[in-house]
């Protein structure tokens, strides 16, 4: 495959490069943290998604490079964040998500990497939180579980991503080292339609009343209209990200909605 021998290549040639897309307090609208998107910039095929790529990257191994790459900017810019803008929601410090894919998961460097990349680059720990898809995690024994728990306990904050898609296992959350529930843009879909899917909202209301009840927090993807913010505020979401608050862009652009926050 022509784009998989390109990989390592895009990557020494700074080809790659990440969009933030805000997150949201579904009470007052403020922004507290942004989710971090790469992008490859491929000189044939213009800006190419990381459907395109990742997977690639994870069957050759390159997602770990890559990943390390991902992590690195990220800390930079939510560095720069916390120290250049006015605090987020609450006076909270900013926050940056950034996504980590199973062979990074099971790639042994990666705490001592990540917190390389903290003390070097001088961000909290707490400004940092990683995203892991729920499939990642089915059947997780302890050995891969470990990594997680340690950056956990560093006060790194572990999301469990695209959650409510695959086999959930609710009784399973008790023993991941996570502490914000990402949930599904296929709820959030089932808003859209007026009235609202009634199955739907239960599900989500149900899913909230577990995850507080374990003190996690929930973020709520895809909102693309006001009355599904409204629904997911009503149902206890904390957080939400999605069109209607910004499309995934360039850094700059969280600048200009902080400040318009401030
Ligand atoms: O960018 P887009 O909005 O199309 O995101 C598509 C998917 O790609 C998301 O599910 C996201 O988890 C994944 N993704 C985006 N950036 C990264 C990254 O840096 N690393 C990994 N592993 N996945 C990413
Ligand atoms: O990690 P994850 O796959 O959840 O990454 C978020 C993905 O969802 C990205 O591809 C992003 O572009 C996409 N996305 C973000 N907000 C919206 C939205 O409001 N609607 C839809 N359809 N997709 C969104
Ligand atoms: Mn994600
Ligand atoms: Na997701």
């Amino acid at each position: 495959h022509g784009l998989t021998t390109a990989l390592p290549a895009a990557l020494e040639r700074g080809e790659f490069f990440i969009e933030y897309q805000p997150l949201v307090r579904l009470d007052d609208g403020t922004v507290h943290g942004a989710e971090a998107l790469v992008r490859w910039s491929h000189p044939q095929h213009g800006v190419l998604g990381p459907d395109r790529f990742i997977p690639l990257a994870e069957h050759t191994g390159l997602i770990v490079p890559l990943g390390r790459w991902v992590l690195e900017q990220s800390v930079r810019q939510a560095r720069f964040w916390q120290q250049q803008l006015p605090e987020g929601a609450l006076g909270m410090p900013l926050r940056v998500n950034v996504n980590l894919s199973p062979a990074q998961l099971h790639h042994p460097g990666l705490v001592a990497d990540t917190v390389e990349v903290l003390e070097r680059i001088g961000l909290p720990p707490g400004g940092l939180c990683l995203e892991v898809t729920e499939s990642a995690l089915i059947g997780a024994d302890e050995d891969l579980l470990k990594p997680l728990r340690q950056l956990a306990e560093m006060g790194v904050d572990i999301a469990l991503d695209d959650f409510g898609t695959g086999y959930s296992n609710l009784a399973n959350l008790r023993r991941l080292p996570v502490s914000v529930l990402k949930l599904d843009r296929s709820f959030t879909q089932g808003m859209q339609q007026h009235p609202a899917d009634p199955v739907d909202l239960k599900i989500v209301e149900g899913i909230v009343s577990l995850a507080h009840s374990l003190e996690l927090a929930v973020t709520v993807e895809g909102v693309e209209t006001g009355a599904q913010a409204d629904h997911l505020r009503r149902l206890g979401c904390d957080t939400a990200q999605g069109w209607y608050y910004a499309r995934p862009g360039p850094p700059e652009r969280l600048h200009t909605l902080l400040l318009a926050d401030a």
